[in-house]
């Protein structure tokens, strides 16, 4: 996003996946002919563990999925790499069992969950949500899992809980880019308590009716399809209740390029580029991206009377 310069932005970023998956596999099959055991083509993504009991939910577009294997081999996860390749080929050193999320800061009971508590929290839905990256590209995937206020019920928010901030997992034993400086970690998220407690704030646990894949956060994270990808932190270990705006990770990076509430917003571009159009991942032309990424109905109240140029 902003660590790299045009000259350095890979292929990958900038070419339709079907374009750069054919010159993969031509590469691939010309480092076979020159150097046949030692290259291979990349394996097929892996299938995880089916969930039980999900239920359909009123919030889904009817707009085509993106497939299966690009919502699990294109991925920004930065703490498994730069390129979207990374995570799906260096992301199964993380360890997803046993996972403790700490619930904690302004609420009436603070409290550490295992993740398989979190799982029968409350019933498990699948949502189909447009996913609009920052960068110009968006998918459509169908997530598993529940919203974000059920969790915020249980654990009684104060008076003083003004915002929620999303801590992913810090272990540079399990996310090697930890170890660089690219961004400075753990990465860190936010919410206003009250796009925290809208409907359709999800917390994912999975996807195509699959545990969550390790690139796409597992085993909890977040989707908050109104806003750009970013704000939807992976593998979360903490959430926190705040009365201050959390300093998020990429406001940290480049407070000028990423504000907090990062709306998906197609009048108010990136200072380095347009937002008004994007690149479904699979198709071929762009389409004009849509205020709050075609959430406006749902959540455009909750904006009510601010700028949005200024509270980007
Ligand atoms: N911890 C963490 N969460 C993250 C990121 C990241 O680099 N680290 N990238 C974000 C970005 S830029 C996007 S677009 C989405 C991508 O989610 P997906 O790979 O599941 O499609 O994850 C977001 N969550
Ligand atoms: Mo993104």
């Amino acid at each position: 996003m902003r660590i790299l310069k045009p000259s350095d932005i890979p292929a990958t970023e900038i070419t339709p996946r079907e374009v750069y998956l054919k010159r993969r596999q031509f590469l691939a099959g010309m480092a076979a002919l020159a150097a046949a055991p030692a290259l291979s083509a990349p394996a097929p993504p892996a299938h995880g563990a089916r969930l039980a009991g999900i239920q359909a939910s009123r919030f889904s577009t009817s707009e085509a999925k993106t497939p299966f294997d690009a919502v699990t081999t294109y991925n920004n996860f930065y703490e498994f790499g730069t390129g979207k390749s990374d995570p799906a080929e260096n992301a199964h050193t993380l360890k997803t069992r046993p996972w403790a999320v700490a619930v904690e800061g302004a609420v009436k009971r603070a409290r550490v969950y295992d993740i398989d508590e979190l799982l029968k929290l409350a019933p498990l839905e699948e949502r189909i949500y447009r996913l609009r990256c920052v960068e110009g590209w968006s998918m459509v995937i169908p997530w598993v899992g529940f919203p974000l206020a059920a969790l915020i019920r249980h654990v009684e928010p104060t008076g003083n809980a003004k915002f929620v901030e999303f801590v992913t997992l810090h272990d540079p034993r399990q996310m090697p880019l930890q170890r660089s400086s690219v961004l400075d970690w753990p990465y860190v998220e936010g919410l206003r308590i009250d796009e925290a407690n809208h409907p359709l704030t999800l917390l994912a646990v999975g996807l195509y009716g699959e545990v969550l894949p390790k690139q796409n956060g597992a085993p909890l994270r977040l989707v908050v399809p109104w806003k750009y990808g970013f704000k939807s932190a992976k593998s979360i270990v903490k959430i926190h209740f705040v009365e201050k705006a959390p300093l998020t990770t990429w406001m940290k990076a480049a407070p000028n390029e990423y504000g907090f509430y990062s709306n998906v917003n197609p009048q108010v571009d990136h200072p380095r580029w347009s937002q008004a159009k994007e690149r479904r991942i699979g198709e071929f032309f762009k389409r004009e991206t849509l205020m709050f990424n075609g959430y406006a109905d749902q959540v455009a109240r909750l904006y009510r009377g601010m700028d949005l140029r200024t509270y980007f």
